[in-house]
């Protein structure tokens, strides 16, 4: 692992990190699942975390072992439905709905210099950032919707220090999700896992959940 003194950035994953609306994105999914008539399991939950619109609709095709029983157009209507139902949750999200810590966190970075972006598969971040109030921080945002790939390819989390104009060992990418801690690796920088240390066991760092996320207790793990 390379020096706390070596980084310059940190990038954001947003649900399950910032804040809590992948639990929205799982009601709305496992919503979908049941009437697809798919079998809603806490493994097919986290195999979705982190993953795209479409990507995460046909995993839970996949598991139904329906991956051939809908046209295109049938998967973006079932996926635009998801996402009816999903902003329908997001409504009355404010600052009160960011994780422990994260906001203190957050503040932290900016008074220190640090560069922030944002790393989120999601087509609604700028929504959720706005509800939030805090876009101010952040230098820079990767639009999801120009990448070839998404989480676990490499691509979001190379593209989160490229924004930032800093080389990957330079940054530090936060994540809830095994897509992501993949994606984070692969892209080589250094990964911080939060939630389940056994599911996320590919990550740098693992913090149980966000109240530990701290500069201190990151360079203790790092030195
Ligand atoms: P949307 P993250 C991901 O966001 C979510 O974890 C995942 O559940 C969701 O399917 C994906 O964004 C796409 O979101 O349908 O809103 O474009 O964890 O990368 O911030
Ligand atoms: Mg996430």
């Amino acid at each position: 692992m390379v020096k706390f003194e070596q980084i310059k950035g940190f990038i954001f994953d947003l649900d399950g990190v910032i804040a809590n609306t992948s639990v929205f994105h799982a009601k709305a999914w496992h919503q979908l699942a049941d009437k697809l008539g798919v079998t809603w399991t806490e493994d097919l939950a986290n195999q979705l975390k982190g993953v795209g619109r479409m990507d995460s609709l046909n995993l839970i095709l996949k598991s139904g072992g329906k991956e051939n029983d809908y046209t295109e157009d049938e998967k973006i209507k079932y996926a635009t439905e998801k996402n009816d139902n999903y902003l329908s949750l997001l409504k009355g999200l404010t600052d009160k709905d960011i994780l422990p810590g994260m906001k203190e966190f957050i503040e932290d970075l900016s008074a220190n210099n640090y560069l922030i972006s944002l790393a989120s598969s999601s087509k609604n971040s700028p929504k959720v950032l706005e509800a939030l109030d805090l876009e101010k921080y952040f230098d820079a945002r990767v639009d999801p919707s120009t990448l070839k790939n998404g989480k676990p390819d490499p691509e979001i989390y190379v593209r989160g220090a490229e924004v930032l104009n800093l080389r990957p060992e330079e940054c530090i990418g936060l994540e809830d999700a095994v897509s992501g801690i993949k994606s984070v690796n692969g892209a080589h920088e250094t990964s911080v896992g939060i939630g389940d240390p056994e599911i996320l066991n590919e990550a740098d760092i693992n913090f149980t959940d966000t109240s530990q996320v701290t500069l201190a207790n990151i360079k203790k793990a790092m030195n």
